[in-house]
């Protein structure tokens, strides 16, 4: 992949967030996801890429719009790419103003990315320090202990992410009687992961159940970072295992380790910040402009990048969402 498409996918997750921002608080998941949704799929279109989406918003009857399987690019370019996106990862973030909503995309060649259905999976994930010391079998305490002794911590002073669900009522009891921190949190578990990958971060495990998409997204960006994640598909019922069937997937107790995620030597990955949060910042408004705060990252390379941008909003091309807010009158260009 040539590396200037980095700067290309990071302008696509720019106008996702610059989508979704407006929608902050108004209450309306739907809104904020849709407006996502149609601003990432016509920037991809700016693109010159031959990409197919193995991660998206679904299958082709329920998605118009970066469903599974759908082309992306003129097909023209080479290499074929496989794209992982999650326009807008926490829409309840965004509907109820909470931190940490992201717009999430990974790329990598043909075949790189598990198809994973759209399940639960169980999950541990680490930094690079602690890469090679967890096992998601182990209990929670051997794990713990692993990853304080690789950071050089004590266990109380390790963080451990968290999400807030009734499912991890025995993961949490666990974590607070080895002594460690916990950071709870209501959603957005792919924002958790990153940040076990970034020094500067106060998060230093990711553990529990979340979305099996999410965790190939974490995948990929821990690729970039160096850290590990490690994985088992937890399919809810019947019709899940079925799914996971149609996907290939047979052995449903496999543990899937970083590079089965997310394989392959080159895989890009960029997200901007929609709501603010530990990870980044989010999308703010001044007089006719609106900031974004990413990242962008590159497993070839490792470099991290982080990318302040400075958008004038009213010189947005067509394809900017309608609903735009335009700060110079106050109101949204619907
Ligand atoms: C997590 C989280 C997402 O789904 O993967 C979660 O990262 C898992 O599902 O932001 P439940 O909400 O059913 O627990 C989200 O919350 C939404 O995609």
């Amino acid at each position: 992949m040539k590396r200037e498409l980095a700067l290309e996918f990071v302008r696509v997750t720019e106008a996702a967030a610059l989508a979704a921002a407006p929608w902050m608080g108004k209450g309306c998941k739907n809104c904020a996801d849709q407006a996502a949704v149609d601003t990432m799929r016509a920037v991809f279109d700016t693109i010159q890429i031959n990409g197919t989406v193995v991660i998206g918003e679904g299958e082709k009857d329920e998605a118009p719009r970066l469903y599974i399987g759908e082309e992306i690019g003129d097909g023209s370019s080479s290499p074929q790419l496989d794209i992982a996106v999650d326009p807008l990862e926490g829409t309840t973030l965004v509907a109820k103003g909470l931190p940490n909503a992201l717009a999430v995309l990974a790329v990598a060649e043909r075949g790189s990315f598990l198809q994973a259905p759209d399940t639960y999976m169980k999950k541990i994930a680490v930094g690079p320090e602690a890469s090679g010391r967890i096992n998601l079998d182990a209990s929670v305490e051997d794990n713990l202990r692993a990853v304080a002794g690789a950071l050089n911590k004590s266990i109380k002073d390790i963080t451990v992410i968290v999400l807030d669900r009734p499912r991890h009522d025995d993961l949490i009891a666990r974590i607070r009687e080895v002594g460690a921190r916990i950071k709870l949190i209501s959603d957005g578990d792919v924002a958790g992961g990153i940040a076990t990958g970034l020094e500067e971060k106060d998060v230093d495990i990711l553990m529990g159940i979340g979305g099996a998409t999410e965790g190939v997204l974490t995948a990929a960006a821990l690729r970039c970072l160096g850290g590990e994640i490690q994985a088992r598909l937890m399919p809810r019922n019947e019709a899940d295992r079925e799914k996971a069937r149609s996907f290939g997937i047979t052995d449903l107790d496999k543990i899937y380790y970083t590079d089965d995620l997310a394989r392959g030597n080159d895989v890009m990955f960029a997200v901007t910040g929609i709501t603010g949060g530990d990870l980044l910042e989010g999308v703010r408004y001044s007089v006719n402009h609106a900031t974004t705060h990413s990242l962008v990252l590159r497993s070839k390379t490792g470099t991290i990048r982080k990318i302040n941008s400075r958008h004038t909003i009213t010189k947005k091309p067509d394809y900017f969402p309608r609903n735009i807010f335009n700060p110079r009158n106050n109101k949204y260009n619907i």
